[in-house]
């Protein structure tokens, strides 16, 4: 581990920990740089002018931006995450073996050949596919974006590409699935966004490090063709909002921050207000995410990947980020045997979402389609329940909402609304008392209770806080109340 003290945008400092985060996903065990904010490094004081370092492909711009689309990103908050490729065709078995790792990562970690993995695009023809029911879903689960593979580490691409024949085109589905689905997720009113894997499998130039002039030579022209199939992109779906990258881990890649720099130059060309994340970028040194001088790289913070913040987090409330989110523990694709993992309840995907609102993130929630175009039980069940609590209660405590700046709470979580100005808590653990007790930092004073339709009542202890009493009937689901202060 190698701790790095970084300069922070508007004033504020912060030490970023790049902790080499090795997953092993079968046999080859993976190098992935994450960096994590520290959150007892508040305070660290430093130098900022001598430390700032001279960089081309450094940050391309500061501060947060303030531009309607990253608001309407931002206050969106909830999004689908959407992995969907060859890989849901075998569903994580192979020649009658269950592998346990991730269903995406089958071809590498079972070490099948590309001729025979890739010969599943003769098989891929999602016949019930039905791009406006998906949509239907993803809108009665409250999903206000969404986040599709258009193209995942196997190389395979949903999108008929004139830069390659492993595409829809040449499957027996043929017709241009991901034209299907942007249209319908447009109707529906959820902002579409791209996932691009900068990783390939299947392309011959693609190189994992640069060691000589030929990989080099060949890297360049494997560069070439991945923005040319984002301007692809970018042009034949100009309803995209933005761009997800990932498989950006590779010494080819952290060598060369240029590449990683002209790609989000090149998409902000087409569309000055595209939102990139920033695990596309790499800066002159190889620092992801984060450049040399601690600036974030792309248009939010983007490596919680199937974990959170802290709680107490505050760092992480002065940037823009997202967290991406699994059901089981480790799916993203389509797998036959959930029983292999914990997979987790409605309750708990509801806490991790209000969790990441209350500390100013998004939150996208993976779903993994099988090969004939529909949903696992499991998905649609959770949909079913999570759609339920946001028909109730997202408008006031998750679009919009953001930090609070209250103290956090074991019951659960302040969440602030920006729309409306209100603060709400989110009681995810109900004391069996219906005495709730709710802290508020020195000078500030609880006025008012709301509960529903009625004011509750609430005592004060000088040194514990405030005693709010629940009604009898409180609901032992998550619930919100929402406090005036003075
Ligand atoms: C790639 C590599 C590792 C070590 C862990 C995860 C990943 C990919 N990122 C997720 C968003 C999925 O796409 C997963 O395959």
């Amino acid at each position: 581990m190698d701790f790095k003290i970084k300069t922070r945008l508007g004033g504020f400092f912060i030490v970023i920990l790049n902790f080499n985060m090795v997953i092993s996903c079968g046999l080859k065990p993976l190098k992935v740089n994450e960096p994590k904010t520290v959150t007892d490094a508040v305070g660290i004081e430093m130098s900022s002018t001598n430390d700032s370092i001279t960089l081309k492909y450094g940050a391309q711009y500061i501060g947060k931006r303030q531009d309607a689309e990253m608001k309407k990103f931002r206050a969106n908050r909830l999004g689908q995450f959407i992995h969907w490729g060859l890989y849901s065709i075998p569903g994580g078995e192979w020649n009658g073996t269950t592998y346990l790792g991730a269903a995406e990562w089958l071809a590498n970690f079972a070490k099948i050949p590309n001729a025979t993995w890739d010969s599943l695009q003769y098989q891929f023809n999602p016949n019930k596919f039905n791009a406006v029911q998906w949509a239907k879903m993803a809108k009665a689960s409250g999903f206000k974006y969404v986040t599709i593979t258009t193209k995942h580490h196997e190389g395979f691409c949903l999108w008929p590409s004139e830069f390659t024949e492993f595409d829809i085109e040449n499957t027996p589905y043929k017709k241009d699935l991901l034209k299907e689905f942007v249209d319908a997720y447009t109707e529906a009113g959820i902002d579409v966004y791209f996932y691009y894997s900068i990783l390939d499998w299947h392309h011959k130039d693609w190189r994992y490090d640069i060691k000589n002039q030929a990989d080099s030579l060949a890297f360049s022209k494997y560069f070439e063709f991945a923005k040319n199939q984002l301007l692809e992109l970018q042009q034949k779906y100009p309803e995209v909002k933005g761009f997800w990258f990932d498989g950006t881990w590779d010494a080819s890649w952290k060598k060369n921050g240029k590449y990683s720099y002209d790609i989000q130059k090149a998409l902000k060309e087409v569309n000055p207000n595209v939102i990139v994340n920033s695990r596309l970028r790499a800066d002159d040194f190889g620092s992801r995410h984060f450049d040399s001088n601690g600036n974030l790289m792309g248009d939010y913070q983007s490596g919680y990947e199937r974990y959170l913040p802290a709680k107490n987090d505050t760092l992480i409330t002065k940037i823009d980020w997202e967290a991406c989110m699994t059901i089981p523990v480790n799916q993203w694709g389509y797998h036959k045997d959930w029983s292999l993992s914990h997979v987790k309840s409605a309750n708990e995907i509801l806490e991790l979402i209000v969790k990441t609102v209350s500390l100013g993130g998004n939150f996208l929630l993976n779903y993994g389609p099988k090969g004939d175009g529909t949903f696992r039980n499991e998905e649609l069940e959770i949909s079913n329940s999570i759609g339920n609590w946001m028909s109730k209660y997202a408008d006031k405590v998750i679009y919009y909402g953001d930090y609070a700046n209250l103290k956090p709470q074991d019951w659960g979580y302040y969440v602030k609304n920006t729309n409306s100005g209100k603060f709400y808590g989110v009681v995810f653990n109900l004391p069996l008392s219906k005495l709730l007790k709710i802290e508020l930092p020195n000078g500030k004073k609880l006025k008012v209770v709301n509960f529903e339709t009625e004011k509750l009542e609430y005592h004060h202890h000088d040194k514990m806080g405030y005693f709010i009493s629940l009604p009898e009937n409180t609901p032992n689901e998550p619930f919100i109340f929402e406090i005036l202060m003075e």
